[in-house]
């Protein structure tokens, strides 16, 4: 028998462009490789404030901590560039930048000055589109550098990376939905009413440009009991507008602003996730419960052909008059208007909600039979580690 491999170590560098996407994934992540893998990582990010509203055990002002295993430190390059692959914190196996962030060019000097190189991966965003296959995990040479670099790319096929997915996710998904009791406990610790069978419950995670006002407004005339449950600060102008908006039927009730875990199970009891970016979004995947994606919006509409490639791939084996019910609603809350002429597409998706239910279940179960993103890039690392 073969020894164990000795761990991993891995330094893992976000830098926070805007929102919460950039840390959610990379604190996701980095947790992950920690329990389930078993690595050493140290997070570099360069936004305290934000990493902080998800994670409320960060202390903004202590550059070097250690959460859940993971130690994680201020991105300051004159302070990297002193401590960075000395006896205190020496070079890593592998260094990962997420999202093509750029790393400090001293990082990049001290990766340069060892030998064998530690493996190089760009951690991409999230993408159904079918070009994925052919560019995933291709290590090719870094013309600055010299240095071999590898795009690593999230995905919903087994030529990608796969999805971020902890280990034993599903079961306590499944424990969490099936036991009605313990999620009232949960709602109440959060100021969340109990279940209520004749109420449909929505989570809305939305961009401020979502048409929630006129969403919320339509719901009304169509007379349907809908409870938004929307963490606080999401879609700022919209509660604004809806401030003094009064309802028989829907109600917008605001919840404070979650931790990662807590957002989770907000996902977990509701009935339909409204969800947006990209962890909230494979969130709600897992959560198994139908969903409504928006995008983040990308120059000349390419978020538009994202969107459009993971209906395709979602929808495949729905009923194609669903399929399209679906797309129809989603495109429309994507497109940021909702008219006269909008008030079928909504009826339609309502009314696809009884099939569109066990759909996400079975899709959610069958992307969780693929290997996860974790599982995946650990052992593309070793991989490489022994070519060098
Ligand atoms: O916040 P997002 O829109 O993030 C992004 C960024 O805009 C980023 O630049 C872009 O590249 C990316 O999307 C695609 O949405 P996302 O990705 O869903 O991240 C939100 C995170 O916030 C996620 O980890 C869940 C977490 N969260 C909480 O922890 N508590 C909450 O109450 C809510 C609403 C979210």
């Amino acid at each position: 028998m073969s020894p164990p491999a000795s761990p991993l170590t891995i330094d893992l560098f976000c830098r926070v462009i805007d929102n919460f996407g950039d840390i959610g994934v990379c604190w996701r992540f980095a947790r992950q490789l920690v329990r389930d893998q078993k690595c050493g990582v140290r997070l570099y990010v360069d936004d305290f404030k934000t990493f902080a509203r998800i994670e409320p055990r960060l202390d903004p002002s202590a550059p070097r901590q250690v959460i859940d295993g993971v130690t994680i430190l201020v991105w300051d390059e004159d302070a990297i560039g002193q401590f960075y692959n000395t006896p205190d914190l020496p070079m890593a196996d592998a260094v990962i930048e997420a999202f093509a962030c750029d790393l400090p060019q001293t990082v990049i000097a001290a990766m340069k000055a060892t030998t064998p190189n530690p493996v190089w991966i760009d951690l991409e965003y999230l993408s159904a589109e079918d070009w994925v296959d052919g560019v995933h995990a291709i290590p090719s040479t870094n013309p600055m550098t010299g240095m071999k670099k590898t795009l690593f790319f999230p995905g919903f096929t087994p030529r990608t990376g796969g999805l971020s997915r902890e280990a034993g996710l599903m079961d306590t998904i499944k424990t969490f939905q099936a036991d009605i009791e313990g999620q009232n406990t949960w709602r109440a610790r959060h100021g969340i009413p109990a279940i209520d069978p004749s109420i449909m419950d929505v989570s809305l995670f939305c961009y401020d440009n979502a048409p929630l006002t006129d969403l919320v407004r339509m719901i009304d005339q169509m007379g349907m009991k809908i409870r938004f449950l929307a963490p606080a600060g999401v879609a700022p102008t919209h509660r604004a507008a809806l401030q003094d908006f009064q309802s028989g039927h829907v109600t917008l009730h605001t919840v404070p602003f979650l931790t990662q875990g807590d957002y989770d199970k907000l996902l977990w009891t509701s009935h339909v996730n409204f969800v947006r970016g990209e962890d909230s979004f494979v969130r709600a995947i897992w959560a198994g419960r139908p969903m409504v994606w928006q995008i983040y919006v990308q120059e000349e509409n390419a978020h538009l052909v994202k969107l459009d490639a993971f209906l395709s791939r979602y929808s495949a084996n729905l009923p194609p008059e669903d399929a399209e019910k679906l797309a129809q609603f989603t495109i429309m809350w994507n497109v940021e208007a909702l008219e006269e002429g909008s008030t079928p597409v909504m009826r339609d998706f309502f009314e696809a909600l009884p099939r569109l239910g066990p759909h996400a279940r079975d899709w959610a179960r069958t992307l969780a039979e693929q290997a996860d993103l974790a599982d995946q890039l650990v052992c593309f690392i070793r991989n490489q580690k022994d070519q060098n």
